[in-house]
C-alpha cells in the first residue's frame, strides 16, 4: 500500500512560529512518526509540502501516475480558497484524508468553509500533529476492508 501525505503552504514553518495554534513539532518529526507506523504495517508512506498551488495540484497527477492508494492532505489555507486542487484530487479519483493540526471550526469564520470535507474519506480536525496518524491509521484500516 502506497500512501502520500501532502502538505500546502506555510506548513513547513511548523514547529519555529505558531507554536501555541500548531504545536513544537516540525514536518520532519511528523514523517518520522507517520514512518513508524506505515513500518509496523507494510506500507510506503512518501511526503511532499509545497508553498505553491500549481506544484500540489501537479503531486496530485503524480499520486495517479504512480498508482498511490490514499492521500492524507493537510492543505492549509488553501483548505479554504482552491477550487483548483478540489478539482484535482476529484480528477484523479484518489480516496483521501483532510487534516488539520487546529480546530478549524472553532477559529476565524472564513476557515470554516473547506473545499475539501465533503469529498474526503474523514476529516481530521484539531487533533494537533496526531492528526496525521490517526489518518493514516485510517487510510490502512480501510484498505484492509
Ligand atoms: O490547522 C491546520 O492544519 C491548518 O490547515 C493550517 C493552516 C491554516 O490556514 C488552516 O486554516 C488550518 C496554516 C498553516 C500555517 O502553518 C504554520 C505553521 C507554523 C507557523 C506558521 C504557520
Amino acid at each position: 500500500m502506497k500512501i502520500l501525505v501532502l502538505n500546502g503552504p506555510n506548513l513547513n514553518m511548523l514547529g519555529m512560529r505558531e507554536e501555541d495554534i500548531y504545536g513544537s513539532e516540525t514536518l520532519d518529526d511528523i514523517e518520522a512518526k507517520l514512518k513508524k507506523t506505515a513500518n509496523d504495517n507494510e506500507c510506503e508512506v512518501y511526503f511532499y509540502q509545497s508553498n505553491a498551488e500549481h506544484e500540489l495540484i501537479d503531486a496530485i497527477h503524480s499520486a495517479f501516475e504512480n498508482d498511490t492508494d490514499s492521500i492524507i492532505f493537510n492543505p492549509a489555507g488553501y483548505t479554504h480558497t482552491s477550487v483548483a486542487l478540489r478539482d484535482a484530487i476529484l480528477a484523479v479519483k484518489i480516496p483521501f484524508y483532510e487534516v488539520h493540526i487546529s480546530d478549524i471550526n472553532s477559529r476565524e469564520d472564513f476557515r470554516k468553509k473547506s473545499y475539501f470535507s465533503d469529498i474526503a474519506e474523514k476529516v481530521f480536525s484539531g487533533h494537533g500533529t496526531e492528526g496525521y496518524v490517526l489518518a493514516l491509521e485510517e487510510a490502512i484500516k480501510n484498505k484492509k476492508v
